[in-house]
This record gives structure tokens, C-alpha cells and sequence, in this order.
């Protein structure tokens, strides 16, 4: 299976710190550090906005995953969230609200040695983007797909989401959201996504450790990242995420898909950690071996032939 823009050089590791390491098979010119991603756009997210966590934290998994800026693309949608690719050294595209999936698998399908990279708030992950999520996670292109959760539209001043809970009030509800809200770890591992992970942007240790766990991942890593709204989402604020959060136990064992949905579903507590990993052929394997079999069919060349079929 294919590796996403890490160099083939680097042992695969569990260790967030061993590919730094020279001495560890790390090429010391490849060194890098989380500054060398900062693309010189300063953030311009509100002051404690917890996608500076997650930015932070995504600098430190591509420095420590060794990826070459030149091989990282960075596309995200329409939100606060969305002023991720800016921020970012590499190539990117800050597409249409809900687009980042269909995007991020044009470009993982026709290229490669990429790190692709898709960044998504709540509702453009599950609301106006929400159908893309189930045809990426079957068939599995090898991307990572960040979705920064706040519980709200922070960018456009404070709705409720797909992610704010029943009888929450906010701008478009004053006397309390009417409508359930969706589980998005239930729904990651529903969909049977290859990778599927939930942090905390507070949590920048173990976002960074998971993010780059994610990138190293040959297939579709969704990586849920818990991210508060500080002007807007009162009702999801550092203190009460910080009361709800755990780490899944030490022997949680991430094949185990049972397990996974019964932590995610858990009422009380939210779980963090890597829920759920599955070594599966991604959309790029599923590709070569359809040419490579094209190209063995001494049938498969004749244009003419393939045109007469349609008359
Ligand atoms: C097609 C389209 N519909 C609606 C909008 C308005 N709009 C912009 S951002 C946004 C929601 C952003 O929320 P989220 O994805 O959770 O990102 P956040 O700002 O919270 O990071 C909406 C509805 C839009 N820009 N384009
Ligand atoms: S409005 Fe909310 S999500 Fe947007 S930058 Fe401010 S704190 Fe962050
Ligand atoms: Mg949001």
C-alpha cells in the first residue's frame, strides 16, 4: 500500500519523536521543525478560537512525519475552520463550502507521493458536506480528513450545527435547539472509514501523536477534533469539554469496531484516541490494479471496438 507524502526512507513508528531522530534511520536533512510550515499568513481566528490548537498541533505531525511542504496539500472548506489552508506552507485550496472531499480525492486519485490534507468545521463536514463522507470513507482514498468540531457555524455568527445538542440556545435557536444532533465518531466508523480518531485541540500532545498517526495511515484517516468556540458556543467551552474528556483505556484494542462504537457512544464521557484502524486496499491500489490489469488485456487498447459497444 501506498504511504502519504512521508519519505519511504522513514521506519514506520509509533513514536511521534522517532523520525526526528537521525540515528533511527531519520536522514538528518530531513530534519524539520513546525515553523517550517507557518506560510507567513498570521491566523486571524478570534483570540482562544481552539483551531489555533489544532494548527499547532498539525505543524508539529507533518514536521515529525517529515514531510516535504512541496509534497503537502492542504484544502479546506467555507468557515472559521476553512482559514486553515492559509495558514499552511504547501499547496492548497480553500474550496466551496462542503467540497473538500470531493476535491481532496481528485487530487489523492491523480497523483503521488502527496500528503493530502482536508480541513472541515461541523457543517461543512455534516451538514452541506455531509453526503460526500460515506463515498470517501468506502473507498478509501489515502487522505486525511481533519474535521474541527465547535458545535456551531462560527463563521457566519453562531448557529447551531449538526453537532449542537438538543434544546442548546444560539443565534438561530433562542428558545433551544429542536432538533437531535448527529454523532460524528458513530457516524466515521458506520461509514467504515479505515482511521478513525477524536482529540482535543487543548490536548496539543496527543492531537499532534494522532494527527500524525493519521498521516502515516494508508488509507482514509478521519481525525475529530474536539475545537471550541470562544465567541460563540457557550455551551461547548474548554471547562465543560475538560470535564467530559477521556482517554480510551490503555489496552483499547482499535481493531475492535464494537468497542469503538461503544466508547463513541458513550453518554457521559467523550472519548479520545484512536478508536479504530483497519489495514484495507486504498482507492489508489484499487486503481493500479485495474490498469495493470487494462494494460495486460489485449483487448483493453481497442478504442474502436469500446465505442461500437455503446451503439
Ligand atoms: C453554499 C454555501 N452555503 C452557505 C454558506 C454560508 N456559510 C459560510 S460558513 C458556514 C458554516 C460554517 O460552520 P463550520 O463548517 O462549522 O465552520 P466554523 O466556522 O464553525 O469553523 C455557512 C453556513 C456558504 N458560504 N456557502
Ligand atoms: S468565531 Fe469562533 S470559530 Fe470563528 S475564529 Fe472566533 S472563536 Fe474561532
Ligand atoms: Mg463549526
Amino acid at each position: 500500500m501506498t504511504a502519504k507524502g512521508v519519505p519511504q526512507s522513514k521506519p514506520e513508528t509509533t513514536s511521534l519523536s522517532a523520525p526526528l531522530d537521525p540515528s533511527n534511520g531519520g536522514d538528518s536533512e530531513r530534519i524539520r521543525k513546525p515553523g517550517d510550515y507557518k506560510s507567513g499568513v498570521k491566523p486571524v481566528w478570534c483570540p482562544g478560537c481552539g483551531h489555533y490548537g489544532a494548527l499547532s498541533a498539525f505543524y508539529k505531525a507533518v514536521a515529525a512525519c517529515g514531510v516535504d511542504p512541496k509534497d503537502l496539500v492542504i484544502i479546506s472548506g467555507i468557515g472559521c475552520s476553512g482559514r486553515f489552508s492559509h495558514f499552511v506552507k504547501g499547496y492548497g485550496f480553500h474550496v466551496l463550502h462542503g467540497r473538500v472531499l470531493p476535491v481532496c480525492q481528485g487530487i489523492a486519485a491523480s497523483t503521488k507521493g502527496l500528503l493530502v490534507c482536508g480541513i472541515s468545521g461541523d457543517g461543512d463536514a455534516l451538514a452541506i458536506g455531509g453526503g460526500h463522507v460515506p463515498h470517501a470513507a468506502r473507498r478509501n482514498p489515502n487522505m486525511v480528513y481533519i474535521v474541527l468540531d465547535n458545535s456551531i457555524y462560527g463563521l457566519t455568527k453562531g448557529q447551531f450545527s449538526p453537532t449542537t445538542r438538543e434544546r442548546t440556545k444560539t443565534s438561530t435557536s433562542p428558545f433551544g435547539v429542536t432538533e437531535g444532533c448527529l454523532d460524528p465518531l458513530s457516524l466515521f466508523l458506520g461509514y467504515n472509514a479505515s482511521f478513525v480518531a477524536r482529540g482535543f485541540s487543548a490536548n496539543s500532545k496527543q492531537l499532534s501523536e494522532m494527527l500524525a498517526e493519521a498521516i502515516r495511515h494508508p488509507g482514509f484517516a478521519v481525525v475529530h477534533v474536539l475545537s471550541p468556540c470562544v465567541t460563540f458556543a457557550k455551551h461547548q467551552t474548554y471547562d465543560s469539554l475538560s470535564e467530559r474528556i477521556r482517554l480510551l483505556p490503555e489496552d483499547f484494542d482499535p481493531s475492535n469496531k464494537v468497542a469503538a462504537f461503544r466508547y463513541a457512544q458513550d453518554q457521559e464521557a467523550l472519548y479520545t484516541g484512536i478508536f479504530y484502524r483497519e489495514l484495507r486496499p486504498t482507492l489508489q491500489d484499487h486503481h493500479n490494479r485495474a490498469i495493470d490489469e487494462a494494460r495486460h488485456d489485449p483487448s483493453a487498447g481497442d478504442f474502436e471496438k469500446l465505442l461500437d459497444s455503446y451503439v
